[in-house]
C-alpha cells in the first residue's frame, strides 16, 4: 500500500508550500513516465534546492527524511538516519485522543506531587541530615503518572505483571502514589527514612531485600537498572522459547532512567542486545530534565540529541518528547523552519536558564535571536511563554509516546522526554543546580506550591506539611483505584508465589561420594560433571539455567553445547565449523538451555539476577550456575553481586580458575587471591572454597535445598580450581562439617612425638596432606589434616554466639562452633589458602592458641605452580616449616630443628617477600 502511495505521488507536485518570505519558482515539470534514473534524480534533486533555498535546511532535512520514512514503511531496508530534527517525534496529527479525564488525573498527579514533596520536608525537618529527593520526582510526576492510570499492568487474575525499574532517588513519588492508592497510610509517609522507627519506615530507595513485599529491583546506583532491565526482558525471552514462562499475555519491562545516568557505561553498554534480540518488550523512559547532581548534563550540547544517535545507532525505535500541546501552535505557524532552528541552535545550558527565568527572557534571548520568531509569539504574554510547557510534562504528548512504544513490535523502544528538574518548585529549586540536593522549603516556597497545585491544605496548616489524602470514595480516589483495577492491581507489587522444587540430594549422585578413582580432575570439572547431572536430573533437569562468559571451553563445559543448546532467539542460521567435531560443537537453538553471553560479566551477572530472581518476578523457581573467570566475579561487578543480594536472588555463583598459585601462567591480573574476601561482604552469600568433588555435591546440594525447596532467599559462592588430583572417596559423616565450613579429612599418624593440626582449603590443601607426611617422615610429628570449605560461615557462627554471650551476662555461656571443634585437639594450629591471609584469619581469634596463616597477599605472577607456591610461601615445604615453628612458639621443637628444616628443605630465608606494602 505505501508503495502504492509512492507511486501516486509521482503525478502531484512535489514543491513545498510557497511562504511568506518570496514567492518559490514554478515547480519542476513530473517527469514522464518512462522517466530514466537519471531523470529522476534530478527531479527529486531540484526539489530538495527549492526546499533548501526557500525553506531552509531543516525543511529540506524533514523532506528527505520523509522520504526515508515512506521507503521504510514500504517495507526497503534503509539506513536510519542518527539524529532527526529537535522536535517530537510523533507530530500533532498522528497523536492519538487521551483517554483518561485528564482534569481528575492532573488533580491525583498534583496530590502524589504535594506528599512526595512533604515527606522529604518532613523528614528533613524532623531529623537533619536524613536526606530524600524532591526534584527528581517532580520531573518525573507526569511520566509516571500516565504510566499508572493507562500503561502499567498489575499481577492479578493469573497474569503476569509488567516489570518496572523505577528510577532510584524518585522513591518519594512513588511512595506518594502507594499512599493515594491506601496502600500505604501516613504513619508510613513519617517514616520515609527512618526504617528503624516503631512500626518500620519506608527505605530511601527501592530495596527488595528491606520492603519485600513492595520493591522489585534495585536501582538506586546508576546505571545498574537500566543494564538490568535489558537482561530482564531478554531473559522473558528466554523463559517463553523454553515453555517455562506461564502462557500468559508476555509482560513489558519498564525502566525509568536519569539523563545524568546515561553516563554510566553499564547503562549504554549492553543497548545492542536489546536490538538485536528484537525486544520489543522492553520500553526505556529517559528523563531528561538536562541536569544531574551537580550541574547540567550536557550544558554545552543536546542530551536528547546525543542520546538519539546513540539508540538510533544501536537499533532502537527512538521516541523524542520535547515540546508540550502550547508549542503545536507556534510549530505550525512557523513556516519558514526557523523555530526549529533556533530549537537546535539553544544547549542545554540555555534550556536549563530559560526553565528559571521569567517570560521576558525567554521572548528577548530565545525568539529574540530572529525578529521573525519574535513576531511569531507576539500574541502571547510573558506568562503564557513560562507555560510554553516541556513535553513530558504534557500529559497527551507521553500518552501518545507510551502508546507508540508498546504498539511498537520488532524492537526495544527509548522514549527521550524533555523536562524540567524540580518542576514546581518554583525558587525552591526548579531549573535549579543546587535541585538535586534540595530537602526543605520555606513558608513563601510551600505556599506557592500549594497555590501551583491547588492542594486543598488550610493556610495554618500549610508549615506543617501535612500529608492529605482525599477519602477512599472520593472521585480521584475511586478514579485511580479503577484505572489500577481495570490495569490489573497495583504496581510495584513483589510476591513470591513460586512452587518449591524437590531438589535431589547426595544420594542421587553416588560417584562424587565414591570419588574419583584412578582419574585426576579438577574441582572445575567435578562441578562440571555434577551440573551435567543436575541438568539430566527428572525433576530439577529444565530449571538449571547455565550462564556463562564466553569462558566454556576454558573450564570444560563444552560439551553441554550440544547436550542442551545455547540459546539463541534466531536458532543457528549457519553450519558451525565444528559440527563434525563431536559434543563440543558450538550448537545454538532456540530453546537453548545455556545462556552464553559473550564477553560480559557486567551481562551476565544481570542475567544471573533475572534468573534467580524469576521465583519473584515470574513465580517459577530457576537454578542459575553463573560460572566465571574468578578473577572476573565482585572484583570487576562487585556492585551487581550487591544488587543480587538486594534483590533476594538465589543460586549459584562459581569463580572458575581461582586461586593465586593454583591458576599458573596467567599472571597478575588473572590470578583471584580476594574473591572469598569480597564474596565476604555481601550479606546473603555463602561463600565456600571446597577441595573435593564430593565437598562440591554436598554444598550444592545442601544450597539447592535451602534456596528452592525451603525457599530462602540467600545465594551461594564456590570457588572451583583448575588442578587435576584424585578426587577421594568422601570420609565417612563429613557433611555436616562441610557444610558448617570445617572438618577434620586426615588424622595424622599414630605414635609420633609431636602433634599439630592444619588447615588448608580448595586445591591448596594438597599443600597441607604433603607437609603432613614431610613432617611426619623427617619430624616426628602427626599433623592432622582439616579442610576449611567456609571460613565465612565459621566466622559467622561465632560472632552470632560471642555476641549473645555478651547480651546474655548471666547465662552460661555458649561456645562458638569453631572453637568447640578445635579445643578437642592438640597440637598448635595452622592455616594454609590459596587465598589472602586475611582468609584463614577470620577464625583466628576462636583458635586456641591463636592461628598462624600462610596465604598469597600480593600480585600474582605468570609462572609454574610450583615456583609460585614457592614464591607465595604456600608449598608444602613452607607449610612444613610454618607448622614447626609453631611448635617451636610452644615450646614443643626445639629452633635448631627449623633452621634445619629451612635448609633441608631448600627455601631460601632472605628471599623476597610478595606483599607489597610493608611497614
Ligand atoms: C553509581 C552511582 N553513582 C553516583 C550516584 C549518586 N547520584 C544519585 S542521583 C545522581 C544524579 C542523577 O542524575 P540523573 O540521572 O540525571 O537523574 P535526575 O535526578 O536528574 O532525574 C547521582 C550522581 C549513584 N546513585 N549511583
Ligand atoms: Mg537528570
Amino acid at each position: 500500500m505505501a508503495v502504492a502511495k509512492i507511486k501516486k505521488q509521482k503525478k502531484t507536485s512535489p514543491a513545498p508550500a510557497p511562504t511568506e518570505a518570496s514567492e518559490p519558482p514554478a515547480p519542476p515539470p513530473p517527469p514522464p513516465a518512462a522517466a530514466s534514473h537519471q531523470d529522476w534524480l534530478r527531479s527529486l534533486e531540484s526539489m530538495l534546492e527549492i526546499t533548501l533555498k526557500n525553506q531552509g535546511p531543516d525543511k529540506a532535512n524533514l523532506l528527505v527524511a520523509g522520504l526515508i520514512e515512506r521507503l521504510r514503511a514500504a517495507g526497503v531496508p534503509t539506513p536510519s538516519p542518527v539524529s532527526t530534527p529537535y522536535i517530537n517525534t510523533i507530530p500533532v496529527e498522528k497523536e492519538p485522543p487521551y483517554p483518561g479525564n485528564r482534569e481528575i488525573e492532573r488533580r491525583i498527579k498534583s496530590l502524589a506531587r504535594w506528599n512526595a514533596m512533604a515527606m522529604v520536608v518532613n523528614a528533613n525537618q524532623n531529623e537533619s541530615g536524613v536526606g530524600g529527593h524532591i526534584s527528581s520526582y517532580a520531573s518525573m510526576a507526569t511520566l509516571y503518572e500516565v504510566a499508572y492510570n493507562h500503561f502499567f499492568r498489575g499481577g492479578e487474575g493469573g497474569r503476569l505483571a509488567d516489570l518496572v525499574y523505577f528510577q532510584g532517588h524518585t522513591t518519594p513519588g512513588n511512595y506518594a502514589r502507594a499512599f493515594l492508592e491506601y496502600r500505604l497510610d501516613e504513619g508510613h509517609l513519617h517514616n520515609f527514612r527512618m526504617e528503624l522507627a516503631d512500626g518500620g519506615g519506608l527505605s530511601s530507595y527501592p530495596h527488595p531485600y528491606l520492603m519485600p513485599d513492595f520493591w522489585q529491583f534495585p536501582t538506586v546506583s546508576m546505571g545498574l537498572g537500566p543494564l538490568m532491565s535489558i537482561y530482564q526482558a531478554r531473559f522473558m525471552r528466554y523463559l517463553k522459547a523454553r515453555g517455562l514462562l506461564p502462557s500468559v499475555e508476555e509482560p513489558r519491562v519498564w525502566a525509568f532512567v536519569g539523563d545524568g545516568e546515561s553516563d554510566e557505561p553499564e547503562t549504554l553498554g549492553s543497548i545492542t542486545l536489546a536490538a538485536r534480540e528484537n525486544l520489543d518488550n522492553l520500553i526505556w523512559v529517559v528523563n531528561c530534565n538536562l541536569q544531574r547532581l551537580d550541574g547540567p548534563v550536557r550544558g554545552n550540547g543536546k542530551i536528547i540529541q546525543e542520546l538519539e544517535g546513540i539508540f538510533r545507532g544501536a537499533g532502537w525505535n527512538v521516541i523524542k518528547v520535547i515540546w508540550g500541546t502550547a508549542w503545536d501552535d507556534l510549530l505550525a505557524l512557523d513556516k519558514s523552519g526557523l523555530l526549529v532552528k533556533r530549537m537546535e541552535e539553544a544547549v542545554d545550558g540555555d534550556y536549563q536558564k530559560y526553565s528559571v527565568e521569567p517570560g521576558s527572557y525567554i521572548r528577548r534571548h530565545f525568539f529574540g535571536k530572529y525578529p521573525e520568531l519574535l513576531k511569531l509569539v507576539d500574541h502571547l504574554s510573558d506568562d503564557e511563554l513560562t507555560r510554553l510547557t516541556r513535553g513530558g510534562h504534557d500529559p497527551k504528548k507521553v500518552y501518545a509516546a507510551y502508546k507508540a512504544a508498546v504498539e511498537h513490535k520488532g524492537g526495544p523502544t527509548v522514549i527521550l522526554a524533555k523536562t524540567i528538574k524540580g518542576y514546581g518548585l518554583g525558587e525552591a529549586g526548579e531549573g535549579r543546580n543546587i535541585s538535586h540536593q534540595q530537602k526543605k522549603m520555606n513558608e513563601k516556597e510551600l505556599r506557592e506550591f500549594r497555590a501551583r497545585f491547588d492542594i486543598p491544605v488550610r493556610d495554618e496548616d500549610v508549615v506543617e506539611t501535612p500529608f492529605y489524602r482525599p477519602a477512599k470514595d472520593s472521585p480521584e480516589i475511586r478514579y485511580l483505584l479503577d484505572r489500577r483495577r481495570k490495569l490489573g492491581g497495583f504496581v510495584p507489587k513483589r510476591a513470591v508465589k513460586a512452587e518449591p522444587l524437590q531438589t535431589p540430594g547426595l544420594a542421587a549422585f553416588p560417584d562424587f561420594a565414591k570419588g574419583s578413582g584412578m582419574a585426576e580432575l579438577s574441582t572445575t570439572m567435578a562441578f562440571v560433571r555434577l551440573l551435567s547431572n543436575l541438568i539430566r536430573d527428572k525433576t530439577i533437569g529444565r530449571q538449571v539455567v547455565p550462564i556463562i562468559p564466553d569462558e566454556a571451553r576454558t573450564f570444560g563445559i563444552d560439551p553441554l553445547f550440544a547436550q542442551v543448546g545455547i540459546y539463541s532467539s534466531k536458532g543457528q542460521l549457519y553450519e558451525p565449523v565444528d559440527k563434525s567435531s563431536g559434543l563440543s560443537f558450538y550448537h545454538e537453538a532456540q530453546d537453548g538451555q545455556i545462556l552464553e553471553e559473550g564477553i560480559t560479566e557486567a551481562g551476565s551477572m544481570a542475567s544471573f539476577v533475572a534468573a534467580g530472581t524469576a521465583y519473584a518476578n515470574y513465580g517459577i523457581n530457576l537454578i542459575p550456575f553463573y560460572i566465571y573467570y574468578s578473577m572476573f566475579g565482585p572484583q570487576r561487578v562487585g556492585d551487581e553481586v550487591w544488587l543480587a543480594a538486594d534483590s533476594r536472588a538465589k543460586g549459584f555463583l562459581l569463580g572458575a580458575t581461582s586461586g593465586r598459585t593454583t591458576l599458573n601462567g596467567e599472571g597478575l591480573q588473572h590470578q583471584d587471591g580476594h574473591s572469598p574476601i569480597l564474596a565476604g561482604t555481601v550479606p546473603t552469600l555463602y561463600a565456600y572454597d571446597p577441595a573435593f568433588g564430593y565437598e562440591i555435591a554436598i554444598i550444592v546440594c545442601d544450597g539447592m535445598r535451602r534456596m528452592f525447596q525451603n525457599g530462602e532467599e540467600i545465594f551461594y559462592y564456590l570457588c572451583l580450581y583448575n588442578e587435576n588430583y584424585l578426587m577421594p572417596p568422601m570420609p565417612a559423616s563429613v557433611e555436616e562439617g562441610v557444610v558448617k565450613g570445617l572438618y577434620k579429612f586426615k588424622t595424622g599418624p599414630e605414635g609420633k612425638k609431636h602433634k599439630a593440626q592444619i588447615l588448608g582449603s580448595g586445591s591448596i590443601i594438597r599443600s597441607a596432606l604433603q607437609a603432613q607426611e614431610i613432617l611426619a617422615e623427617r619430624y616426628d610429628v602427626s599433623a592432622d589434616v582439616w579442610s576449611a570449605t567456609s571460613y565465612k560461615n565459621l566466622r559467622n557462627e561465632a560472632l552470632l554466639v560471642e555476641r549473645w554471650n555478651r547480651l546474655h551476662p548471666t547465662e552460661p555461656p555458649k561456645k562458638p562452633h569453631v572453637r568447640e571443634l578445635l579445643e578437642k585437639e592438640s597440637g598448635p594450629f595452622v592455616a594454609v589458602s590459596d587465598y589472602m591471609k586475611i582468609v584463614p584469619d577470620q577464625i583466628g581469634k576462636w583458635v586456641p592458641g591463636g592461628l598462624t596463616t600462610l596465604g598469597t597477599d600480593g600480585f600474582g605472577r605468570s609462572d609454574t605452580r610450583a615456583h609460585l607456591r614457592r614464591f607465595f610461601e604456600v608449598d608444602a615445604e613452607a607449610t612444613t616449616v610454618a607448622t614447626l615453628h609453631a611448635l617451636a612458639q610452644r615450646g614443643e621443637v626445639d629452633n635448631e630443628i627449623v633452621a634445619r628444616a629451612i635448609k633441608d628443605l631448600n627455601i631460601d630465608p632472605e628471599k623476597r617477600f610478595p606483599q607489597i606494602v610493608a611497614f
